[in-house]
């Protein structure tokens, strides 16, 4: 948790979905800073609501599941839906079906602003000898990847079209701590994630805008120029652990595709593992 607040707006109710995953649960306690009610959702269990949380269980490829979730609703955080190589049937009930259904949703709720978690795997087919920028086509490195690109391009038609505002965050590796050599380049410190969550929540006028989650990590692939207009501000780094990280992992196989491209394992992971 940040000692201090990364903005001092209020929203009277935030959705956020996915709250049962490995982010959701960090930053459950987090956004509840930044509302008066803080609506969870997802398929798998969320425990009891604290005091400020209402649960509402969710799939989000239902359509009229998704419609009622969305109801009464200022802001949505969405990091529901699957976050690794999978079978297509299940990218396609989660990430393609359910955007659709979320964004058809707020369009009908009237909800303005969503922060959708996008990933790196938009663009994991670029090489980490290249420097990304968030205007260059993607490359997807699976399936997983290209639902996410089609995420993005879903949040640009329907502000294009319907003035629904998304920033889309391309998270880069949200761990406590840097496993490897590449999270060095990748790597979003969870204190870093609220505030940049928090930034694109709260900046004025977004309209679609990508973003890669990333701390001020001292290599990066990833250059957020055009993206200064969020007003985000890292304020960790990778550097504290890169001695123990080199340490740990002293030879990295220069053949590997897992080495050559910013996607790593995901470049060759099948859907069966
Ligand atoms: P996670 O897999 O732990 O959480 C995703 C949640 O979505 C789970 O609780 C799951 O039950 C729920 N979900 C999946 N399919 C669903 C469906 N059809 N209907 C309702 N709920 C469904 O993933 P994690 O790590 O928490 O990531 C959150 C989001 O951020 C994901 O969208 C992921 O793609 C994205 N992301 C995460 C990164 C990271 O470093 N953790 C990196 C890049 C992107
Ligand atoms: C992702 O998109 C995944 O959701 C997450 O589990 C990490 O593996 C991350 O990318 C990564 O690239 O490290």
């Amino acid at each position: 948790m940040l000692t201090s607040p990364a903005s001092t707006l209020r929203f009277p109710r935030l959705l956020l979905t996915g709250a049962a995953g490995f982010l959701g649960r960090e930053l459950r306690p987090r956004l509840k800073t930044y509302c008066d009610v803080l609506r969870l959702s997802d398929r798998a269990d969320l425990g009891t609501a604290n005091p400020g949380e209402e649960i509402q269980p969710a799939a989000l490829e239902n359509k009229a599941q998704v419609l009622n979730l969305l109801t009464q609703v200022d802001a949505v955080v969405h990091l529901g839906g699957i976050s690794t190589e999978q079978p297509w049937d299940d990218i396609l009930a989660g990430n393609i079906m359910g955007m659709a259904n979320l964004y058809e949703a707020a369009r009908l709720k009237g909800v303005q602003r969503i922060v959708f978690a996008s990933s790196n795997h938009v663009t994991g087919f670029y090489r980490q000898d290249e420097v990304v920028n968030t205007r260059m086509p993607p490359k997807p490195d699976g399936f997983y990847g290209l639902s996410k690109a089609f995420g993005e391009d879903l949040a640009q038609m329907y502000w294009d079209r319907w003035g629904i505002e998304t920033v889309s965050i391309r998270i880069g590796s949200s761990t406590p701590e840097p496993k490897d050599r590449r999270m060095l380049a990748t790597w979003l410190s969870h204190d870093d994630l609220e505030r940049l969550v928090v930034a694109a929540l709260t900046a004025p006028i977004v309209g679609h805008s990508i973003i890669y989650g990333m701390s001020d990590n001292q290599t990066t692939w990833w250059d957020n120029t055009q993206a200064q207009h969020i007003g985000y501000r890292p304020q960790d780094s990778s550097d504290v652990f890169r001695a123990a990280v080199e340490a740990r992992q002293q030879h990295i196989d220069r053949q590997d595709p897992a080495a050559i491209y910013q996607g790593g394992a995901f470049v060759k992971a099948t859907p069966h593992g």
